[in-house]
């Protein structure tokens, strides 16, 4: 059995393109592994549960092991890929650090700022909120700018965590806050101009376009 991954059929234009089923999608076109892609049609059905417990996308199986979680499924993917598999015990620990720092520290303040605007747009609070949640990417980006001084990459190479981070600042790309921020900005542009990148992108949307709903 080949590698297979989850994703919905379809989201609505706001989410394509950004839909996280794109890191492990990236990941593997670094690798050059092939993967097939499974349709969630039914997120709540026992058998989805019992892969992707919280009925999200994406989740992950192998002809090994089956695991959900984008963060934990690029780590299984590094494992496999000597193209991105960290090179000593140090790139491996720093690896696992900035995959969960990605995760922990930076997207739950850039899912802060972003997401209101997208789901209680025209809403009194919104405007009072902002300057807020901008202060608080603000000061994680100014610690990520310190981190990427002097580096191209987060660890010693491009690797999944790369992956992770750049698909996170993603949220902020045509933020103020990220052009404050110029190393960063730079770190991202360098992460998505890699053509693996692109076929990640190029590869989600086909699958959302093959299953729009009739107009
Ligand atoms: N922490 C999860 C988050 C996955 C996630 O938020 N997936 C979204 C799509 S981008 C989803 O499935 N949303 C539907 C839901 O949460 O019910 C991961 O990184 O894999």
């Amino acid at each position: 059995m080949s590698i297979v991954i989850t994703t919905f059929p379809w989201v609505p234009d706001f989410a394509q393109g950004y839909v996280k089923d794109i890191r492990p999608r990236w990941a593997l076109a670094e690798a050059g592994l092939p993967y097939e892609v499974h349709l969630v049609h039914d997120a709540d059905s026992p058998d989805y549960r019992a892969w992707q417990p919280f009925g999200q996308v994406p989740a992950y199986r192998d002809e090994e092991v089956e695991l959900f979680e984008s963060g934990a499924i690029l780590l299984r993917i590094a494992e496999r890929s000597p193209k991105l598999a960290p090179r000593d015990a140090q790139e491996t620990a720093q690896t696992r650090a900035w995959v969960f720092a990605a995760l922990n520290s930076v997207e739950p303040r850039v899912d802060n700022l972003i997401l209101p605007g997208v789901f209680h747009a025209g809403e009194d609070w919104l405007a009072g909120f902002r300057p807020h949640a901008e202060r608080l990417v603000d000061l994680r980006l100014r610690s990520l700018s310190g981190w990427l001084r002097g580096r191209d990459w987060l660890t010693g190479r491009f690797g999944v965590a790369d992956i992770v981070m750049a698909t996170v600042l993603r949220g902020v790309q045509d933020q103020p806050v990220l052009a404050a921020h110029p190393t960063v900005a730079a770190y991202l542009d360098r992460c998505l101009a890699r053509p693996a990148f692109a076929q990640a992108l190029s590869a989600q949307l086909q699958t959302f376009a093959a299953h729009a709903p009739a107009a």
